[in-house]
């Protein structure tokens, strides 16, 4: 309970006048699975990466209408640790987006006070990528705005895994103790140690499924999955997801 409460203080929340969504039940934390950029493309008869690329202009504007909402960390599910099984070009394509990302909207997002973050397996990124997201987030780490997380080569299961592996190490160096172990510990051991639990899972593109993202933390998030192919999804449909989140809140406290 703790945890999330260092977050209460951390970003004034912003209000707009004459808005519909609740400032006080804004979700601080929402997740996004951006899902059926390659569909949307091929409706188009355009090639997969065209919709990638059209995903990627649409997390600048999801970030900065995320940001302008108060909303205090937005994760992104971008790559997983599934995803190398598509085909070498498409890969090759994808592990440039970061750094175009960054090229095109760092300075914007900087300027207003966005913090850039990555999490997932540090192994197996290439170089280029890995260099152009590590200087992004120690380039915003002292910005105090929306923490925008992007899950790259991220797989659920994987960060359970290390987790269970780390704590193991340090019973069997004896800094720790089995018994020691608990919901709390453990969660200390997962890439999101310091941030609370996701308030909204949004996933785009009609699929409703979790595809191994944030396997512990969506325990108790209340999800929500759209029709919209993610190049389509616009800060309108943000604030409707949230505006139905906040229903289902309300709905929960009557009981
Ligand atoms: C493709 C839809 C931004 C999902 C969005 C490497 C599929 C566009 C980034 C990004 C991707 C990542 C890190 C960062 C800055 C930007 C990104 C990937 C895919 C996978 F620090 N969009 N984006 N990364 N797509």
């Amino acid at each position: 309970m703790m945890r999330w409460m260092r977050w209460a203080s951390r970003l004034k929340r912003r209000w707009i006048k004459g808005e519909d969504t609740k400032p006080h039940t804004i979700p601080q934390h929402v997740a996004i699975i951006m899902d059926g950029n390659g569909r949307w493309a091929t409706l188009r008869g355009m090639p997969r990466i065209a919709g990638h690329h059209a995903g990627m202009k649409n997390v600048r504007d999801i970030a900065l209408a995320a940001n302008d909402m108060g909303i205090h960390i937005l994760t992104l599910y971008a790559f997983s640790t599934e995803n190398w099984r598509r085909p070498k070009d498409e890969v090759e394509f994808l592990m440039g987006l970061p750094e175009e990302f960054l090229h095109i909207y760092l300075d914007e997002l900087a300027e207003k006070n966005v913090q850039v973050r990555w999490m997932g397996k540090s192994n197996g990124l290439p170089p280029h990528t890995r260099r152009a997201v590590d200087e992004a987030a120690e380039k915003t780490a002292q910005n105090t705005g929306l923490i925008l997380n992007f899950a790259l080569n991220y797989g659920g299961r994987h960060e359970l895994v290390q987790a269970a592996r780390k704590l193991a190490e340090k019973v069997a160096r004896g800094t720790l103790k089995s018994e020691d172990i608990d919901e709390a510990r453990f969660s200390e051991e997962l890439y999101t140690a310091d941030l609370p639990d996701p308030d909204l899972l949004i996933r785009t593109s009609g699929e409703m499924r979790l595809s191994n993202f944030l396997l512990w933390q969506l325990a108790y998030t209340e999800l929500i999955f759209v029709e919209r192919y993610w190049p389509d999804f616009t800060p309108e449909d943000l604030k409707q997801a949230i505006l139905t989140y906040q229903t289902r809140k309300r709905r929960f406290g009557a009981l």
